[in-house]
């Protein structure tokens, strides 16, 4: 009897000694799941037409977070069965892996149809194409690291074909993918720490077979991209900006063996994106999609985790109320901002728009105005609309060439379709390398 109440004390012993565990994870608590209603309205009230990719990213935030809302579920599972029968040639390789992570979230029966369509197969064949185009060009993916990593780490969770050394090749720190401009991407740091943590689970479960050095390069790999995560992390708690902080979260939640307890403070960071919330910041699909699930403590290494998406927060449902509206009722007023594309002349125009507009509606404006000097053409994303071209000048991957968007000089947190510009703003769209 003694023995086994000793036997237990040391078993105590050894547990609370186990390093750190695997998730150090803050959450908001139950009475503060009202905070987090703007988000389900943002989700709940928007359109998702016909094979809009946002649909991706908010079913796979619904499925991660458990919640209950069989109407909206069921209306972006047909949205993404719609892509995946027509237009799966035209999708990107991240698109894909993000299309697999929110089908495969839980045990339910939208889980057949990554098998049905061979999903993963076709999956490897894209994430094949990236590498083959970094080959080619200069090492220069397709797409960008962030895609690249979602592709490992689905092909990971969901036990397709990579190669180990391969990843170790390619996601050093240094690499130039992880930065635009010599500015570290958090949102592309953090989308790999997730991806390398569950190539390393998978080493170590022994799933997957491979060297002791590639294992040991993986885990140097988190800690430095995990050390770069946490310098970006700002004096009120965001971590490079309000869009990369949840994705931030969740890789910082994975990886707390890789810093110490006093280099992040986890509540701060929670307290200043709640407040971020009621300041109507995360009014996308996408961004409160993308912030949610870190809020209430899950990471994409949850995906697959072989249980069925009944809920333990299904008690908080959707509202269904109607979107609170931007502009004032009867404001008709107008603002008047100036616009200017620069290629390497830089070519003005001063552009009225009713006031609340985005912009998007300023550019539309100058486009009607001169079409030859602001003629411009732009694709959809799951953000919102992408500037491709200006002036018939188009951005290019390979080439690492892009239409930046600006404001008084700086670089806009924001694309076309959401920054709302003000009266007297000098806007600028500018010819830029990344
Ligand atoms: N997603 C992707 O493939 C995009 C990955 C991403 C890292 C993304 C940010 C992060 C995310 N969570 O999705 C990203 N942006 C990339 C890779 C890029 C590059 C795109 C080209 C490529 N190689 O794939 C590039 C050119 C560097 C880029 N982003 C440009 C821009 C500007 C777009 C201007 C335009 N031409 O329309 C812009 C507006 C910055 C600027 N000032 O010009 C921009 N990006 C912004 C603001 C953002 C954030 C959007 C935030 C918001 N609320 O709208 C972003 C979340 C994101 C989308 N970019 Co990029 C980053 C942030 O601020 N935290 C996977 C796919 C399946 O969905």
């Amino acid at each position: 009897m003694r023995q086994s109440h000793q036997l237990s004390l040391v078993g105590l012993l050894l547990f609370s000694l186990i390093p750190s565990q695997l998730c150090e994870i803050c959450e908001v608590s139950e009475e503060n799941y009202i905070r987090l209603k703007p988000l389900l309205n943002t989700m709940n009230q928007s359109k998702y037409t016909r094979g809009t990719s946002s649909s991706v990213n908010v079913l796979l935030s619904l499925q991660l977070v458990r919640i209950q809302n069989q109407n909206l579920k069921q209306k972006l599972i047909q949205q993404i069965e719609y892509i995946v029968k027509r237009r799966l040639s035209q999708v990107s390789s991240g698109e894909l892996a993000l299309i697999i992570l929110a089908l495969g979230a839980c045990r339910n029966s939208e889980e057949n149809l990554i098998y049905d369509y061979h999903l993963i197969d076709k999956l490897e064949n894209k994430f094949q194409a990236e590498i083959e185009n970094m080959e080619a060009h200069n090492g220069n993916p397709l797409t960008n690291y962030y895609q690249l990593s979602l592709d490992v780490l689905a092909l990971c969770l969901f036990n397709g074909n990579y190669s180990t050394t391969k990843v170790v090749n390619y996601f050093t720190p240094e690499n130039k993918n992880y930065y635009f401009d010599n500015q570290f991407s958090v949102d592309t740091g953090a989308m790999a720490v997730l991806a390398l943590t569950c190539v390393k689970r998978s080493l170590i479960n022994g799933q997957v077979k491979t060297d002791e050095s590639n294992l040991k390069n993986i885990s140097i790999y988190i800690k430095s991209l995990v050390e770069k995560i946490l310098f970006e992390k700002k004096e009120n708690g965001l971590i490079g900006n309000t869009f990369s902080t949840g994705e931030a979260m969740q890789a910082l939640f994975v990886s707390s063996d890789y810093y110490h307890e006093n280099d992040w403070n986890c509540q701060q960071t929670l307290n200043t994106v709640l407040t971020e919330i009621s300041q109507g910041a995360f009014s996308t699909p996408t961004a409160a999609a993308q912030v949610l699930p870190a809020l209430m403590g899950k990471t994409f290494l949850d995906v697959n985790k072989d249980s069925s998406c009944v809920s333990a927060a299904g008690n908080f449902s959707i509202s269904t109320q109607e979107p609170v509206t931007v502009t004032t009722p009867g404001s008709q007023s107008s603002i008047s901002v100036n616009y200017s594309v620069r290629i390497n002349e830089t070519y003005f125009a001063n552009v009225i728009v009713p006031k609340g507009s985005v912009f998007l509606d300023v550019m539309e404006k100058a486009q009607k105005m001169n079409d030859t000097i602001f003629g411009f053409t732009m694709e959809k994303s799951s953000w919102g609309p992408y500037i491709t071209s200006v002036q018939g000048l188009w951005a290019s991957n390979n080439d690492r060439t892009y239409w930046e968007l600006l404001s008084g000089g700086k670089p806009l947190s924001q694309g076309v379709g959401s920054y709302v510009v003000h009266d007297g703003e000098n806007l600028e769209v500018r010819w830029s390398k990344y």
